[in-house]
């Protein structure tokens, strides 16, 4: 979905990996709307880390493509690809996920090494049926939990652990760059309850 905060968290998780000492490459494979390539450069910019966009309305495989062979010039340790929110009603939007996946898996067929569902912690239980879906389509490896910061606690990542074994990876807990952190179960219990 637009505006779960799928771009902030590429930014916030690439300069995670950068402070670790990581080198990574960001693909901006989100074509339909010009401003969220332009919002990705910002970002990348910022954190100063090489990002690969393609043309507008182009095909987000092929953004993935080029920036994961950009990936491998530069010998990154990363490549995040952002991708376009979609609803998992839209078969096509979903298909196209589906050959970014085997796109990357060109070029090492054990990529993607990650597929990242964000969800926003402020919409409910829609949350679950939308991982169920995805997961279907491109087997999720982890949720990344945003706006944990506001009114939602979070609870649909409990009901995507139990009920499809996918486990919380990330949370974002604001829009800066540093309100992001990986995820510990015991701490977001506590702050649960
Ligand atoms: N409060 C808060 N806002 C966030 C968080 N993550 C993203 N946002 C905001 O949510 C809005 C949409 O984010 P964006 O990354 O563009 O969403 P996208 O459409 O999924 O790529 C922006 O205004 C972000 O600053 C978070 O963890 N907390
Ligand atoms: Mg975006």
């Amino acid at each position: 979905m637009n505006g779960t905060g799928k771009t902030t968290s590429t930014a916030k998780l690439a300069n995670l990996l950068k402070k670790q000492g990581h080198s990574l490459v960001l693909a901006a494979a989100d074509t339909f709307r010009a401003a969220a390539v332009e919002q990705l450069e910002v970002w990348a910019k910022r954190v100063d880390v090489p990002i690969i966009k393609g043309p507008p309305n182009g095909d987000p495989s092929a953004v993935c493509f080029d920036a994961y062979s950009s990936a491998i010039a530069r010998k990154a340790d990363f490549l995040i690809c952002d991708t376009a929110g979609r609803l998992h009603t839209r078969h096509n939007l979903m298909e196209e996920l589906r050959k970014v996946q085997r796109t990357l898996g060109k070029k090492d067929p054990t990529a993607p090494h990650e597929v990242l569902l964000v969800v926003d912690a402020t919409t409910g239980g829609n949350a679950l049926q939308q991982a169920k879906e995805f997961n279907k389509t491109v087997p999720l490896t982890g949720v990344i939990v945003t706006k944990l910061d506001g009114s939602g606690k979070g609870g649909v990542l409990v009901a995507i652990q139990q009920e499809l074994g996918i486990p919380a990876r990330f949370v974002g807990t604001g829009e800066h760059m540093e309100d992001f952190e990986a995820f510990v179960p015991e701490t977001f219990l506590d702050q649960m309850l």
